[in-house]
């Protein structure tokens, strides 16, 4: 069994986690988008049966998340999002535009900021299966980002735009208190345990510990129930 990168703890099954945990997932639309937005010459909007042009990818891998716990060997399936980069997004942009970042933003209107270079990994999915079956609601229907090589809080769930940027879009992050208190990192890298955007990994573990307890308990109860 390959090791569990530093400071996290395996979980039985794959737990729904989040922001909202209190509220339902949101409803998938009838006809759902993904809308391409920020610095193209003009926004556009990709059906999800389009994304049938694009080749089939599965990726296994284990998920973590920055709270500690971290679910082993799932199988994901979709299409590589360089791939839909390449396809929808490339062919909108102005030649004189950098991008460096690209903001992935959900139907409950979570989202996350990641830098092109990570986005553009082999590695990196637009899923809309996990574990042979379609992506319920809990884990991100109708369609999620997933990328194994970062914690968790990047692989947006219901994804619905991509808002492409030439720098850091302020505008994204969360100024608020608790926003600042559990700022996540630019990069989110496992390997480098980046969990924090200015507090070391090792010295913040303690704090989301408490966490793991909770989940596993959700897990086992959700072991039962199926
Ligand atoms: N839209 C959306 N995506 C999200 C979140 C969220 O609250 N909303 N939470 C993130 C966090 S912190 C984690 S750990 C994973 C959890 O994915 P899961 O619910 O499929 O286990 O989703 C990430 N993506
Ligand atoms: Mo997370």
């Amino acid at each position: 069994m390959v090791p569990l990168p530093p400071g996290q703890r395996s979980v039985e099954g794959f737990p729904r986690f989040g922001t909202h945990l209190h509220r339902p997932p949101p409803a998938v639309p009838d006809d759902p988008v993904i809308a391409i937005s920020g610095v193209v010459r003009k926004p556009s909007e990709v059906r999800l049966p389009e994304l049938a042009t694009l080749p089939r990818r599965e990726v296994v891998a284990d998920f973590h998340c920055v709270s500690g716990w971290t679910a082993t060997d799932l199988q994901w399936e979709g299409v590589r999002f360089a791939d839909f980069f390449r396809a929808f997004v490339e062919p909108a942009l102005d030649p004189e535009v950098s991008v460096s970042h690209l903001a992935f933003v959900g139907l409950d209107g979570i989202s996350s900021v990641v830098e092109l270079q990570d986005a553009l990994a082999d590695d990196v999915l637009l899923a809309d299966r996990v574990n042979g079956g379609l992506l319920g609601g809990d884990h991100g229907a109708p369609i999620r980002l997933v990328s194994p090589a970062q914690y968790g809080y990047m692989s947006i769930k219901h994804l619905c735009q991509v808002e492409v940027c030439s720098a850091l879009p302020a505008h994204r992050l969360d100024r608020s208190i608790i926003g600042r208190l559990i700022e996540g990192h630019p990069r989110a890298r496992v390997r480098h345990e980046e969990r924090h955007g200015h507090i070391p990994g090792w010295l913040i573990r303690p704090f989301y510990r408490p966490l793991i307890r909770p989940i596993r308990a959700l897990c086992a109860k959700g072991t039962q129930d199926r």
